[in-house]
């Protein structure tokens, strides 16, 4: 049985969604962030944070990693040239188009109002336009991100995908869009989506 704490509205949701895909025993604590709960197995009292027994694994995608290490499905072995190139989009996932998205936020809503800048959101669109452009050329013709295999960083992509478009970023119509629909249009994150709209 896995402990999810965070709310599924947040990162959390990528956590959800992959238990979903793997059909888990789990249950969710939907702990705001910085509250007690969080505080209480993350320092930083960030969303999202997995119970594994009595140890607990912080961020989104170390998580989904270590569940489908665990589980041995949704991933490529490690050590393999598939896993380093899976690894490399999840990576990419992290840094170029959640790290972009999350300081857009940052300037948004999450910081304190003196210390937000109206300019960054205009970098962050021109950072993210270029991110896109590249995942666009590193999608193959493949179902997925890796090809035929349904893998770690389509969670992540996926994610920060309905992200950009409910933040109003742009995002291109064509290959872009029908790949991010097929990982919508997974079962298993159609169940997530309903436990998000239910918390
Ligand atoms: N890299 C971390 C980021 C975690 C994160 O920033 N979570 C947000 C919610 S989506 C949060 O807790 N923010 C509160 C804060 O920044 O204090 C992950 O992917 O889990």
């Amino acid at each position: 049985m896995y402990t999810l704490i965070g709310n599924p509205k947040n990162r959390a949701f990528r956590v959800l969604w992959m238990l979903e895909e793997l059909e888990a025993d789990y249950e969710v604590i939907p702990a705001a962030v910085r509250s007690e709960e969080l505080l209480a197995v993350n320092p930083t009292g960030k969303s999202p944070v997995l119970k594994v027994g009595d140890d607990a694994i912080i961020d989104s995608a170390a998580i989904i990693q270590f569940l489908a290490d665990r589980h041995g499905r949704f991933t490529f072995p490690a050590g393999t040239i598939e896993r380093a190139k899976q690894d490399s989009l999840t990576f990419f996932a992290a840094d170029d188009l959640d790290g972009i998205l999350w300081h857009a936020a940052k300037h948004s809503f999450v910081l304190p109002e003196e210390l937000r800048s109206s300019e960054v959101r205009r970098a962050c669109e021109h950072d993210l336009a270029r991110s896109v452009a590249a995942l666009e050329q590193r999608l193959g013709d493949g179902e997925y991100a890796m090809g035929d295999t349904f893998t770690v960083p389509d969670i992540l992509i996926g994610h920060c995908a309905s992200w950009a478009i409910n933040a109003k970023f742009d995002w291109p119509e064509g290959k872009l869009t029908d790949y991010v629909k097929r990982l919508w249009a997974r079962p298993a994150y159609q169940r997530a989506h309903e436990i998000r709209k239910a918390s």
